[in-house]
């Protein structure tokens, strides 16, 4: 049965979800492969850095019926001969007649697929919409440093932790298996010493699923910690400029209160995870080390991007405003 362009698309930005987290510092990219009568004949997503594309991976499975068919990607073809060749060439040599993407690449190196195709006779056109799973590989290129998403869970009432530090658990089943579900899919995961000291996070993905990938796990602070599996850094600039020349992408920092507090100051906080669970304490430890301005004026304000609901708790997840 053939598939719309549309439906093509949905089945690429699944590939891609797929990968993130496993791709850095390449783009988590999905491609399908449409037969000239519209059959999905191949689907394929970026390999582990240094392997292959989504394209090429798409090509592969489709062989000699990707000829006069449609490519759709997540991103626009890659012109460059980077640690793999160029998949503007590679889909021009397959005969592919269309191709159809979501976002231009913004690398100068491997931009310019889009124009190369066009010369050579394909018919390219960008779609409209976004792949949430590029996201922050988008942003971490335009700001030449990882994308930042700031999580914490709290009671309804703004509290991390009762006033005896009590804080297992303050969000239910549901949004712990969420939570390490993105664990997952992140390059880095980074807490403060003071939350290093408190609570000894083991801060990896405990999932069911044979998944492997585990984010760095990273500590910043000058306390000398020297914890085994941890890297230290001594402050944000440092580790994030550490991170980005290591090659990650999308980080999340997980806490606590002054690191977080940190991170705002810095206006580094590129997107929030809010987990909200429905409970009350009045009291105890707030999300936010220090006040952000004596003002609503002042507050930090974000755009609502999604609002899930996991059990009895609701996950808001919010971008910044730009
Ligand atoms: C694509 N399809 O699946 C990906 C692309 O060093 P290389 O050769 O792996 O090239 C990396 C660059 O290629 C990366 O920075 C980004 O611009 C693009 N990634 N392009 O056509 C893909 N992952
Ligand atoms: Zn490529």
């Amino acid at each position: 049965m053939p598939l719309s362009v549309e439906e093509a698309l949905q089945v690429a930005l699944q590939a891609g979800a797929a990968v993130h987290g496993t791709t850095s510092p390449n783009p988590p990219v999905g491609a399908v492969m449409l037969s000239a009568d519209g059959e999905l004949v191949g689907v394929g997503a970026t390999q582990p850095a240094g392997g292959s594309h989504a394209e090429v991976m798409a090509l592969r499975e489709a062989g000699d019926r990707a000829r006069g068919g449609t490519a759709v990607v997540s991103l626009e073809p890659c012109n460059h001969t980077g640690r793999t060749g160029p998949c503007s060439q590679a889909l021009i040599d397959a005969g592919v007649a269309h191709v159809r993407f979501l976002h231009p690449d913004p690398t100068i190196p491997a931009s310019g697929g889009a124009d190369f195709l066009r010369a050579n006779g394909v018919d390219v056109a960008q779609l409209s919409g976004n792949a949430p799973d590029l996201a922050p590989w988008l942003t971490a290129v335009r700001l030449s440093r990882p994308h930042v998403t700031l999580k914490f869970a709290q009671t309804l009432d703004g509290f991390t932790a009762a006033i005896d530090g009590s804080s297992q658990w303050i969000t239910g089943e549901a949004a712990r298996r969420h939570v390490h579900a993105d664990r997952r899919r992140r390059d880095a995961i980074i807490i403060g010493t003071g939350t290093a000291l408190a609570d000894n996070p083991s801060l990896t993905a405990r999932l069911d699923d044979g998944l492997t990938h585990q984010p760095r796990r990273v500590i910043i602070g000058t306390r000398d910690l020297q914890r085994e599996g941890f890297e230290q850094y001594p402050g944000i600039t440092q580790a994030l400029r550490a991170l980005w020349e290591t090659g990650a992408r999308d980080i999340l920092v997980e806490g606590g209160a002054s690191l977080a507090s940190s991170f705002l100051e810095a206006g580094l906080v590129d997107a929030v995870q809010a987990y909200l669970a429905p409970t009350l304490l009045g009291d105890g430890r707030g999300v936010l080390a220090r006040s952000v301005g004596p003002s609503l004026a002042d507050a930090a304000s974000f755009h609502l991007d999604r609002v899930t609901r996991l059990g009895d708790d609701v996950l808001l997840e919010l971008k910044r405003r730009d």
